[in-house]
């Protein structure tokens, strides 16, 4: 069931509506973190209850961030998506970036921070030249006391000021975030982050003031005494805000990076009509392929390469025949891609009922997509059609005319596939390449019509 190939997925951005994370979902989203190791474990203690893992189980996070991470890139977005989501803000921002995960500063578990902290202050010698003992021990009381406080609370600025404000993120991004740790986690993170730096701030300055008034040598000593410990107790209080922030980071650099100047194919259908199964026969990504649903519970990137050409494959996690406000936080992934990603779509299609999915459903849920994102250049197969013709025949009652040609031909012009038997693969790959030579003229055109808007200069076959 494994093979290799490559592609690309290019995203269009629409709106995707927020929500809280559901725990209503075929299974809970934690129940697939990615790798059993013990540190990973660890890794994932602290994350959030709706904490969805959007890397593949199995899947180097390394390896995709090592592959792609200089294919960070500017973007222009279609300029009315653009507007819908920044109109509300009041903010237009004609060019957004993906990659800021990769760029996120590295950040010291707590403990390390403490230690070190602990170690560089001990050092701090008194100003020199002064002769009186109580004077000098306080003087050096002080500056102590000030240097725990600023090894303590500098860390904290930078990851605060260094990590990704939401409002800058690429939309994708930004939905990555919100479907991972669930509305709101990743603010509330940076938040207790710097209310934490602003305690140790405020009561190192605090207790430097206080030793500096000392008048004697013991009193000075006490006080240096009673500040450190103060101060590290503050610390040590608010130091899981630190601890998943460590988490949180190692989560987003994980997340699979996606090169928008680059056609990808997203792969789209119900759960488990055989998206993965063709992820690894067209590209390098190497998706889990099993015999139930939600097999894929987020998004991976392959690769195609071929003359020269390079191309990206994004597997997605299926989709249930529902309206898209019941859909659980695994399902709006893909949405995710669909809607914010300049991708071309191979929608997958089971008539054989394998899946589990009704053919009648599996239409429904085409249609709406279809609708959603038709502009979209794309491709229908159905899969797995070794199984075709192998069931005794069956007469249907189809209440709707269209869903019984949909049971006998699949939509229009749909490519006739099977994995397993190996039909229809070479006719697959060749019209998958036709698609993203077409996506990347698409690409380039956008990008054209982008610069030439830069620019200033009026477009007149377009006004
Ligand atoms: N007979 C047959 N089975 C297939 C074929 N392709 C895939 N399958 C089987 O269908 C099941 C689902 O395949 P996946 O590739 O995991 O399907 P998926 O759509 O990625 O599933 P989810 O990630 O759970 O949505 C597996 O048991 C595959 O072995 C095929 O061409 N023929
Ligand atoms: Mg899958």
């Amino acid at each position: 069931m494994r093979a290799a190939a490559g592609g690309r997925a290019v995203f269009h951005l629409q709106h995707l509506r927020p929500r809280p994370p559901c725990r209503a979902s075929p299974a809970p989203a934690t129940a697939v973190l990615p790798h059993s190791a013990p540190a990973s474990r660890a890794y994932h203690r602290r994350l959030p209850k709706g904490f969805l893992p959007t890397l593949e189980p199995g899947v180097s996070a390394v390896y995709l961030c090592r592959r792609v991470h200089s294919t960070t890139c500017s973007v222009s977005l279609d300029g009315r998506l653009q507007g819908e989501l920044d109109g509300a803000k009041g903010e237009v921002r004609k060019h957004e970036t993906v990659g800021a995960f990769q760029k996120i500063p590295m950040v010291m578990p707590a403990t390390d921070i403490l230690m070190s902290a602990q170690r560089k202050s001990r050092n701090v010698p008194p100003t020199k030249g002064i002769a009186n003992i109580a004077k000098r021990e306080r003087n050096k009381g002080a500056k102590q006391l000030d240097a725990l406080m600023k090894e303590l609370s500098v860390p904290l600025r930078t990851y605060t000021e260094n990590f990704p404000k939401r409002r800058d993120l690429h939309p994708y991004e930004r939905s990555l975030i919100e479907l991972t740790f669930g509305e709101g986690y990743y603010e509330q993170v940076l938040g207790r982050v710097d209310a934490l730096r602003k305690r140790i701030t405020s009561v190192g300055k605090q207790h430097a003031s206080v030793c500096a008034k000392s008048t004697t040598k013991r009193e000075a000593e006490e006080r240096l005494a009673e500040g450190k410990k103060r101060l590290e107790e503050a610390f040590q209080h608010g130091q899981h805000a630190i601890d998943d922030l460590v988490n949180v980071a190692k989560a987003l650099r994980s997340m699979p990076v996606v090169d928008l100047h680059i056609p990808t194919l997203c792969l789209v259908g119900s759960p488990n009509v055989g998206k993965s199964s063709l992820v690894r026969i067209l590209s390098s990504g190497k998706p889990e392929v099993c015999s139930y649903p939600f097999t894929t519970r987020g998004i991976l990137m392959g690769h195609i390469v071929s003359n020269h050409e390079r191309f990206q494959v994004t597997d997605t996690p299926g989709l249930l025949t529902r309206h898209d406000d019941d859909r659980n936080n695994i399902e709006r992934l893909t949405l995710a891609v669909l809607s914010y990603l300049p991708i071309a779509v191979l929608y997958v299609h089971d008539l054989s009922e394998d899946c589990g999915t009704s053919v009648a459903d599996q239409y429904t849920t085409y249609k709406h997509m279809k609708e959603r994102f038709g502009d979209r250049l794309w491709i229908d197969v159905i899969s797995k059609c070794d199984l075709l013709g192998k069931k005794a025949p069956i007469s249907f009652d189809d209440a709707d005319e269209d869903v019984t040609q949909y049971r006998k031909f699949g939509p229009e012009g749909a490519l006739r596939v099977s994995v397993q038997s190996e039909i229809g693969v070479k006719e697959l790959k060749e019209r998958v390449h036709q698609l993203l030579t077409s996506q990347m003229a698409r690409i380039k055109a956008d990008k054209a019509e982008h610069e030439t808007q830069e620019a200033g200069v009026s477009v007149p076959w377009r006004s």
